[in-house]
């Protein structure tokens, strides 16, 4: 008998040859050869539907129905055992490539490799990014090189005033009659924030300024970190409330005690010093009975605002500023500012950070 007058009971047979084939094929690829050899051009189906014209035109109906049945139960055969096989060797992967979430960490960096660390002047800027957002303070940037009104004139200090020589400003050479200057403080920051962006704002600032002072506690690039809040209803109350905390947060104690003194700034009226207690002596922070100044806070001056376009009848703020280094260096006992930018590798090794442990709000309170 040929092919083609194949009964049905061969049909059955091809089926049942099939359905074998494809449980012994143990790979994608075995059962694309049994695809192939029965759905494919040469294929044992293939080859009995080409056969279809050669049947009798009274069996042809029939034979074309069965046919048919046959071809969508091979079909689904093969599409089943497809699935199969991929899940099995989806599940062999996952078995391979396991892994123990209980482990150690691997070794960082590999054996035999150097590793690196943070520099303690960007480990407190992240600690203040941490500890600031932790109040609800985003972080904004600016430029060193910069103009003599957001680094002065906005800030409310006149042009013969003794805080232009106070702060030993870097000029540059003057562009169309201006003098640029490197940035004294952080404040033009601050300054290009209350200018472009509507309150209620919350930013700290931490960044490069530059003085021309250079002795054992002055260097002439050194960081700062400056504060601005500006809503509506601000007092003296939300300046301590919030210095008070993140003092506390950063050096780790708890109960450090925190003291306000009247002081002046041109852009912040009221002003106050910000004092914390040590031990002259011993160096240790939060006992011992004496002050020591950390940094410079206010209200922001109503002609700061003004400056900037700010309506201060209807919106008030505060503002503080304080030096990363002198921070850093109280919060780790480091005695000399210097070895800061010297690239020394003993220095650095000794006080770098662990690049892997995120500056952490548990290091503080
Ligand atoms: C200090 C004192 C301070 C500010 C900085 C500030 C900025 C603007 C407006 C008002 Cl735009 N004030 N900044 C205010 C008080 C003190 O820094 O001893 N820094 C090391």
């Amino acid at each position: 008998m040929s092919e083609t007058t194949m009964s049905g009971d061969d049909l059955a047979a091809l089926e049942a040859e099939t359905a074998a084939q494809l449980a012994a094929a143990a790979d994608l690829r075995a059962w694309d050869a049994v695809r192939v050899g029965t759905l494919g051009k040469s294929g044992r189906l293939t080859a009995l539907l080409k056969g279809l014209g050669a049947v009798p035109a009274e069996q042809r109906k029939e034979r074309g129905a069965s046919l048919n049945r046959l071809k969508q139960a091979l079909e689904a055969a093969i599409e089943a055992r497809r699935l199969a096989l991929e899940e099995a060797a989806l599940d062999a992967r996952l078995r391979a490539e396991r892994m123990d979430v209980s482990l150690p960490p691997r070794p960082f960096p590999p054996a035999g490799a150097e590793q690196g660390g943070i520099h303690p002047i960007s480990r407190t800027m992240e600690e203040l990014v941490a500890l600031f957002g932790a109040q609800g303070f985003s972080v904004a940037e600016g430029p060193d090189i910069e103009s003599d009104w957001h680094n002065f004139g906005a800030l409310n200090i006149p042009e013969h005033h003794p805080a232009r020589q106070d702060h030993d400003t870097f000029y540059l050479p003057a562009v169309d009659g201006r003098r640029p200057v490197l940035r004294t403080h952080t404040s033009p920051v601050q300054i290009r924030t209350m200018v472009t962006q509507a309150p209620p704002i919350r930013v700290i600032v931490p960044g490069r300024t530059w003085r021309a002072d250079h002795d054992a506690t002055h260097s002439p690039m050194f960081h700062q970190v400056e504060g601005l809040v500006i809503d509506r209803g601000i007092t003296l109350g939300h300046l301590k409330g919030c210095l008070i905390d993140f003092l506390r947060a950063f050096f780790g104690i708890g109960d450090l005690p925190v003291r306000f003194r009247a002081s002046y700034f041109p852009f912040t009226e009221p002003s106050m010093e910000v004092d914390i207690g040590w031990n002259r002596k011993t160096g240790e922070l939060g006992k011992g009975g004496d002050w020591l100044e950390i940094l410079g806070s206010g209200m922001v001056h109503p002609r700061v605002l003004a400056n900037c376009g700010i309506d201060p009848r209807e919106w008030q703020g505060f503002a503080f500023g304080m030096g990363i280094e002198r921070i850093t260096m109280l919060k780790h006992g480091m005695p000399d500012l210097r070895p800061f930018y010297e690239s020394d590798v003993r220095w650095l090794r000794h006080w770098a950070a662990d690049p892997l442990s995120p500056p952490s709000l548990a290091e503080g309170v």
